[in-house]
């Protein structure tokens, strides 16, 4: 994770927590259920949120416990980026188009793959959502580092680590890891939490939030060399 040139400008340190697999609906019905996960964004501080899919368990969720999540969300003063997952999909009536979302939550829509830009944090994640129930590749278009000092790649599906894998339905290999050129991938549709890092691209399953209570915190530093430093630790939720 080391890179010649960065601007003297750059903030030294962005925090982001990283969680995903929710499943709102089946191993937890509340949406307040995300309370823990909002509390320890802001008992650790962190710059921005990561919602890496399946957040909900499904789409017919009922609208009022949904709202519930995004007025959670809403309590955070921080961005939150939302990439919705193959069970909280983008299919006409999905949960996350019946919500009034607080304006901090960027939910990614474009099918073909989509940006979020926090200037603020000199920071640009992408991710490509799920649109339908049917497969796709994640990473499938995934475009060139951008400006930002900060790359962020968001991608929910299953990694292909051998042969019994090519069955699955997702696939992101660690080849498209270690070619993404991103600072951190967070990965999503995992329940274990797992480090994916290929290529001297830093990579987690964060695991999930709900089933294990656990989420991941991400540290980007610019060392005084100017090189970019990223550290991942679990956070346990309790
Ligand atoms: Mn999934």
């Amino acid at each position: 994770m080391t890179a010649p040139s960065v601007p003297a400008t750059t903030r030294s340190n962005v925090r982001l927590l990283h969680a995903s697999d929710i499943h709102i609906g089946e191993s937890v019905e509340r949406g307040d259920a995300i309370g823990p996960l909002v509390d320890a964004a802001i008992a650790n501080a962190v710059d921005a949120v990561l919602l890496v899919g399946d957040t909900f368990d499904h789409n017919r969720v009922a609208t009022e416990v949904g709202q519930v999540l995004a007025d959670e969300l809403g309590r955070l003063d921080v961005p939150v980026v939302v990439l919705p997952g193959n069970h909280d999909c983008l299919v006409p009536g999905a949960i996350w188009s019946r919500v009034v979302l607080p304006p901090n939550v960027h939910v990614i829509t474009d099918p073909a793959g989509g940006h979020v830009a926090l200037d603020a944090l000199d920071l640009e994640l992408w991710g490509r959502p799920h649109p339908s129930y049917a497969d796709l590749r994640p990473f499938a278009g995934l475009p060139p580092r951008g400006e930002r000092t900060w790359q962020v790649a968001l991608a929910h599906g299953h990694m292909l680590l051998g042969p019994d894998d090519l069955h699955r339905a997702y696939l992101i290999t660690p080849e498209e890891i270690a070619a993404s050129d991103r600072d951190y991938v967070a990965l999503g549709h995992w329940d274990v939490a797992r480090d994916m890092s290929s290529g001297g691209v830093t990579a987690r399953y964060s695991g999930s939030a709900s089933r294990f209570h656990v989420c991941a915190l991400v540290t980007f530093t610019v060392a005084d060399g100017g090189e970019r430093l990223v550290a991942v630790e679990q956070l346990d939720l309790g």
